[in-house]
């Protein structure tokens, strides 16, 4: 039987490795240098990541199952002896963008952030833990990235973590890993979305050949050995959210608080120092099932009003503003608690599943564990959740019979679907999705974009040149 390891390496730092020149690498070079008039010193990479299971569960304190995708952010940078930040992307619809490495602001406005804050957020986030006795350079770069946006994909901490770990190389300034993914967790929430760390996590701590167990607080990080013959292929749903542009995703994280919040004060706890269901079931001292029951006995499936919340936590609006809300849901009216706790809870326990069948992966049936634990939690964030699109429920329904299992990957809305196949069934099941979903949609061509299979890649690194 085969045994999970926990591979997490305290101190281990990002890999430098030597620069292989691809066709893609030489394309950002030739655009670095037209746009700089010089040549990149490093490059650095960081790939987006597909969630097998364990969504929406990171930032209420559970374990997650991610792994790294083929997918990345490609950074050519050189540093500069001047405090000036020149951005330039490969893509023209982004524009560039140049600030004063010492002075800049991020500011977050109505509607999708522009790319670049993404990209200083992560400059911020190295820059706040940067000793005071480093000088600040300034320096040149040029993006290129392959996830696809806005898909569920991770594409936004891709780059946050990116421009990261290019302020630590720029300043010579070694931070490890789990720094790294922790920092970049938290300074990824200055775009205004309250993630839980799953992303910046994976993109860092990944290696080739295995999906993770993700655990937080602290963060840890064990292999996960897919039994054999699993093959995960992505559908993009041709539909895409953006999750700073609205409210949903901090609504859902809110939700989730004041489920925990008014449970906690049910059960005589001080609801103020509960911020997380995971905090509130350690408190508890309780297991995944009890958590389960208490959903049920203390939380009615109606939406709450503010009011209603209000009273039960005996609170004031101001207070509750300040203790449990984002600027962003402060206007929220009602919220749901029974589904979205219930949904947690649930899915907190299929992480569980899934680990232990991938665990003990010489048993029979265990790709099919996998793939119906993996059609129940979608199941869940349709219904529990309601974080799905009907384009993601229409390809998880087309998968049903191709495939052992599929859900929506992601923070969802939109976005891709990542479906459990049995290596002798994936050109079948690709081939009637071409049909049966992308064609009928009028898409034709570069299908290998929306619909590949994936293999687990290694973490972020940087290259450097001869
Ligand atoms: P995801 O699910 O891909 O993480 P998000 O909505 O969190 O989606 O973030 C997507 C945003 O990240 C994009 O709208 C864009 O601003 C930024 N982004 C991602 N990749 C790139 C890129 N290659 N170039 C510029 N901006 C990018
Ligand atoms: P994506 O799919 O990248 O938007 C978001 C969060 C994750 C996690 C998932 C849902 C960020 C940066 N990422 O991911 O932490 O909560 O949703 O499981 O906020
Ligand atoms: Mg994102």
């Amino acid at each position: 039987m085969a045994q999970n390891v926990m591979n997490t390496i305290e101190n281990e730092t990002v890999p430098v490795l030597q620069l292989q020149q691809t066709n893609r690498s030489k394309q950002l070079q030739e655009c670095f240098t037209a746009k700089f008039k010089q040549e990149p010193v490093f490059y650095v990479r960081v790939p987006g990541r597909v969630n097998l299971i364990g969504e929406h569960i990171d930032y209420c304190g559970y374990g997650v199952c991610p792994m790294a995708l083929e997918q990345d952010i490609l950074l050519a940078v050189s540093p500069q002896e001047t405090e000036v930040i020149k951005l330039t992307n490969i893509d023209p619809i982004y524009s560039d963008y140049n600030c004063n490495i010492k002075n800049f602001s991020i500011n977050i406005g109505e509607g999708a952030p522009e790319w670049y804050q993404y990209f200083l957020c992560g400059i911020k986030g190295l820059l706040d833990v940067l000793p005071k006795d480093i000088s600040i350079k300034g320096f040149n770069v040029a993006v290129s990235g392959i996830i696809p946006q806005s898909a569920g994909l991770s594409s936004s901490s891709a780059l946050v973590s990116a421009a990261a770990l290019a302020t630590s190389y720029v300043h010579s300034f070694t931070v490890s890993k789990e720094k790294l993914a922790n920092l970049c967790a938290e300074c990824e929430r200055y775009i205004g979305t309250q993630g839980g760390g799953m992303d910046q996590a994976i993109a860092f701590l990944a290696t080739e050949g295995c999906a993770k167990l993700i655990e937080f607080a602290p963060l840890r990080s064990k292999d996960l050995f897919l039994p054999p013959g699993a093959v995960f292929v992505i559908a993009h749903s041709l539909t895409r959210m953006n999750k700073a542009a609205t409210a949903d995703f901090n609504c859902r994280v809110v939700e989730c608080r004041l489920a925990a919040q008014i449970i906690a004060k049910h059960k005589n706890i001080e609801w103020t120092n509960i911020k997380r269901l995971g905090e509130l079931q350690k408190t508890l001292n309780a297991n995944l099932s009890t958590m389960i029951r208490l959903v049920r006995e203390i939380l009615h499936e109606e939406s709450y009003t503010k009011e209603e919340i209000l009273k039960v936590l005996n609170t004031s609006c101001e207070k509750l503003n300040e203790t449990s809300l984002t600027p962003n849901t402060r206007n929220i009216q009602t919220f749901k608690l029974h589904q979205r706790a219930l949904h947690v809870f649930e899915e907190a326990l299929r992480v569980e599943k899934f680990n232990e069948t991938c665990n003990g992966f010489s048993s029979e049936g265990a790709l099919e564990t996998l793939g119906q634990l993996m059609s129940e939690s979608h199941t869940s964030l349709r219904d529990l959740y309601e974080c799905s699109h009907p384009q993601l429920d229409k390809l998880v329904k087309l998968s049903r019979d191709f495939t052992l299992g599929a859900r929506l990957t992601g923070a969802g809305w939109g976005g891709c679907a990542v479906a459990l196949v049995k290596p002798e069934n994936v050109d079948t099941y690709i081939n009637m999705l071409k049909t049966n979903f992308y064609e009928e949609l009028g898409v034709t061509s570069n299908i290998e974009a929306l619909v590949f299979g994936t293999k687990p890649n290694p973490g972020a690194c940087v290259y450097v040149c001869n």
